[in-house]
């Protein structure tokens, strides 16, 4: 039996009665209002979703279950000579809102490992996608494809009763998270080295079987390094493009691997998780542009000349933070330790200081600060994983536990199928001028 899912079995229903309560005594209470700003700009702000998981505050950042990203550092369990979270331990936390013994992190590790073998179809689809075809679109596809398999989907059509759809939803969740690493891996070995993936070995965690089917696993600062990006990046509470897409599309019942499939695609957007490829393609081309000159003059020249294109600095801005990233701060300490003398690493570093006064003059963004997608492409490029085309996937791996956690309990609390309700100009109109 997995003990996660014993743990969750006995929160659940205890969850489900405060919710009641809770809703019965305060169901009508008015949280805020809408803005018709609000309705043109993207909902900025509308307190409309539930997501257990992870707050965000726009000063502090991210609290995965009430942990700042440094607690989390602090209190998670690390593997036995390493210092970072095992992702095993966030997706602990993440469903449970516990902090994990090393036991039931050692039994995920296991669990996910022992759940990692991909249909042959699978296979195929990916050895048969064009190498022209961007890694993201690919995972996205070799995620829907293992809707074959889906135990939600049969339970749902065989009639099993509501209060058990999450039990059928952990099990996709966790097929899920444990197939998404052998996909990546085959899709990174077709597209940029010999194709041959290397097996999951069971005895191994989540981070090291990621480092393995990639071909990176002989070198430990790296393998440390993808457990704090697995852990980091997996939630940002429930408003962004994936959380928020995956959510609304399991609400229709669609299974945790269509729900997947549909936030990876969201992730793969370029103002959300593909800022992580832009943002490296900026740095290498400002490098090629300004050599080894970091000087402020220099530094701000190129950023001005971005800017007056009406192009945007990736890795900058955010919807709701209002400071530096906890996330890019995390990244930061892992970089300031193992490659201080990093050129690119110094760049960005530079970057660091002199972005945010750039950004403020240009009087535009509300948040001139770096988001968490500003660092992690030089961190991975020092050690060899230079492909920034894959670097979606792996914050699509990440992103997954976020996303999977927060499914599971939208099942167990039986929420119903989501439907704002949206309205044209002209109705808009009619409803102000009566107003
Ligand atoms: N460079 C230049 N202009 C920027 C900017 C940046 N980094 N960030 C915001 N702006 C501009 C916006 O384009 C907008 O201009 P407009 O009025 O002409 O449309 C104006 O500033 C106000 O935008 P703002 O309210 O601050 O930001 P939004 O909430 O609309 O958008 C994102 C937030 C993150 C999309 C925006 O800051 C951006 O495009 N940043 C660069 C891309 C990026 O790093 N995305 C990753 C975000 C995140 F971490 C993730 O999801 O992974």
């Amino acid at each position: 039996a997995s003990p996660l899912k014993e743990r969750l079995a006995q929160l659940i229903p205890k969850r489900r009665e405060e919710v009641k309560k809770f809703r019965a005594e305060h169901g009508s209470d008015v949280l805020g209002e809408v803005t018709l700003n609000q309705i043109y700009g993207g909902a900025r702000g509308v307190p409309a979703l539930l997501w257990e998981g992870s707050v965000l505050d726009p000063n502090e950042g991210i609290r995965f279950r009430n942990l700042t990203v440094k607690e989390c550092q602090e209190k998670l369990p690390s593997a036995t000579h390493g210092k970072q979270p095992l992702p095993e331990s966030m997706f602990w936390l993440l469903v449970t809102g516990e902090v994990p013994t090393a036991n039931e992190v050692q039994a995920l590790s296991a669990e996910w490992a022992a759940r990692a073998q991909l249909p042959k179809f699978v296979e195929d689809l990916i050895d048969n996608c064009p190498n022209t075809l961007h890694p993201m679109a690919q995972l996205s596809l070799a995620i829907t494809a293992l809707e074959n398999d889906s135990v939600f989907s049969k339970a749902y059509h065989s009639g099993v009763s509501k209060a058990d759809y999450w039990q059928f939803t952990y099990e996709d969740s966790m097929d899920l998270i444990a197939k998404i690493v052998p996909i990546a891996g085959r899709i990174y070995r077709n597209l940029y080295r010999d194709g041959v993936v290397a097996p999951i070995q069971p005895d191994k965690d989540y981070g090291y079987n990621l480092a393995n089917v990639l071909g990176f696993s002989n070198n430990e600062e790296f393998v440390e390094l993808l457990r704090l990006y697995l852990s980091i990046h997996s939630d940002h509470e429930g408003g962004n493009v994936s959380a928020h897409t995956g959510h609304l599309v399991g609400s229709a019942l669609s299974s945790p691997f269509l729900s997947m499939a549909a936030s990876l695609n969201g992730l793969a957007g370029p103002l959300h998780g593909l800022a992580n490829q832009e943002v490296l393609d900026f740095l290498l081309k400002m490098k090629e542009s300004v050599g080894d000159d970091y000087s402020d003059e220099t530094l701000e020249k190129y950023l001005w000349n971005i800017l007056d294109n009406g192009q945007i600095v990736p890795g900058y801005g955010h919807a709701v933070l209002r400071k530096t990233d906890p996330r890019y701060l995390a990244q930061r300490d892992f970089a300031l330790e193992h490659l201080p003398e990093d050129p690119m690493f110094k760049l960005v570093s530079r970057l660091y200081e002199v972005v945010p006064r750039v950004l403020t003059k240009h009087g535009k963004t509300k948040n001139p600060f770096p988001n968490v997608d500003s660092h992690s492409g030089v961190l991975l490029q020092y050690y060899g994983l230079k492909e920034q085309t894959f670097y979606t996937v792996l914050f699509g791996i990440s992103r997954t536990l976020g996303v999977m956690a927060q499914l599971i309990w939208d099942r167990a609390l039986g929420l119903p199928i989501e439907r704002p309700k949206s309205f044209s100009t002209e109705v808009l109109k009619k409803r102000i001028e009566k107003a």
